[in-house]
């Protein structure tokens, strides 16, 4: 029996949220977690599991609904089941519909928890799978929720839960390994932490693939995986599969000057893979006052000519937001009218152009404009102190 576990893959996130890139930062998401459902139709998985935070926020947007939708019927047409619990992003703040809800009345997903602790045994292509399903869970409340789990009567037993080990050694941990009892399971599926982790206790392996796209510089790493679990012996076999879409982080750490920059930056092109970085520098305090601004007008040609998604300058003790006055303004898509509007910086004006450059096949609509153009003085005027410019 193989199963593909997968957790935090936070569709419809778009962060960290920069100007102008957000539409693209959001399709990284749906991405990867298309790479993940190609993996599991390659791998013939059993099922795949995923654990937790499978959507950003508890009110998805069309567009998150529309991926999400289609990557899974892609699974379901290979006759793969989806098995997910909800994790805080999960779940509503008040007491409506969770968004997991409608996957499972569509036959997309199978949500063994929402809100409460769960028991099922599932029948797989390849034998019954029992599992004990824990949704995210305030952490003053978990310990009386495990007390009441019952354990999967038949089966290959597994544990799959969106919480916070206490091993992780990180605040608001929910639980220790100890207090939760894994060792009556096979394999311990977990979400919610980002980063890999993989721990044996007691002959059970317990695992976080972490998350598919970091949210986060803090949660930055070049590989990112989600994990196959061969469950077909004695001991659960763990085999990590590294992804390849998601957008990768280039860090810079202490920063010297300009010309040190460049030259990082140099060699890390060579050995960059997949889509345009996102880039995080932290600049050193003694940076020489002209670099700063040679370091920002040099980065914003990277995000032009589409080398980076967009950069993040750290100054010590200060977070220096990227601030690109061009992307600040063009939109995801620049249109042929925001061009136009950006380059001459003037409202008539601009109509004016854009009704020659449109119309260029209707001579009518031409003369016309240039007819406004002619018999308006000031907006010729302006015209000539554009192409002065
Ligand atoms: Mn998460």
């Amino acid at each position: 029996m193989l199963l593909l576990h997968v957790s935090d893959t936070h569709l419809g996130a778009d962060k960290p949220r920069r100007h102008g890139r957000v539409r693209e930062r959001e399709l990284d998401f749906y991405d990867v977690f298309d790479e993940v459902i190609d993996i599991a139709i390659k791998e013939g998985v059993d099922a795949v599991i995923h654990c937790g935070d499978f959507f950003n926020k508890a009110e998805p947007s069309p567009q998150t609904y529309y991926y999400a939708f289609k990557s899974l019927r892609r699974l379901r047409d290979s006759g793969i089941p989806f098995l997910v619990i909800a994790g805080q992003h999960d779940q509503p703040k008040t007491a409506t519909l969770s968004p997991l809800k409608l996957f499972d009345e569509v036959g997309l997903a199978r949500t063994l928890a929402i809100a409460n602790a769960s028991t099922s045994v599932i029948k797989l292509r390849s034998g019954e799978l029992g599992v004990t399903a824990i949704p995210y869970t305030h952490p003053q409340l978990i310990n009386d929720v495990v007390k009441m789990l019952r354990k999967p009567e038949s089966g290959k037993r597994i544990l799959m839960a969106h919480l916070l080990l206490k091993e992780l050694g990180i605040p608001n941990a929910h639980i220790s390994l100890s207090e939760l009892g894994v060792m009556d399971y096979a394999y311990v599926a977990l979400g919610d932490y980002h980063l890999r982790y993989e721990v044996n206790y007691g002959g059970t392996p317990v695992v976080y693939p972490g998350s598919t796209e970091a949210l986060d510089v803090l949660e930055a790493s070049d590989e990112r995986y989600v994990v196959l679990v061969d469950l077909s012996g004695s001991e659960a076999r763990v085999n990590w599969i590294k992804l390849n879409s998601f957008r990768r982080w280039v860090v810079l750490n202490d920063v010297r000057s300009y010309s040190q920059l460049i030259k990082s930056l140099d060699k890390i092109w060579y050995s960059m893979p997949g889509k345009p970085p996102m880039l995080h520098i932290r600049v050193s305090k003694d940076l020489p006052s002209g670099d700063s601004k040679l370091i920002n007008d040099y980065l914003d040609s990277l995000v032009r000519s589409n080398k980076i998604l967009f950069y993040r300058i750290e100054v010590p003790g200060v977070i220096e937001e990227e601030s690109s006055g061009t992307y600040e303004e063009v939109s995801y898509v620049p249109t042929l009218e925001l061009v136009v509007h950006n380059v001459v910086g003037d409202k008539d004006l601009a109509e004016v152009l854009l009704g020659i450059i449109k119309g260029c096949d209707d001579v009518g609509f031409v003369n016309l404009m240039i007819n406004r153009l002619v018999s308006d003085v000031s907006l010729l005027s302006r015209l000539e102190r554009l192409i002065k410019k």
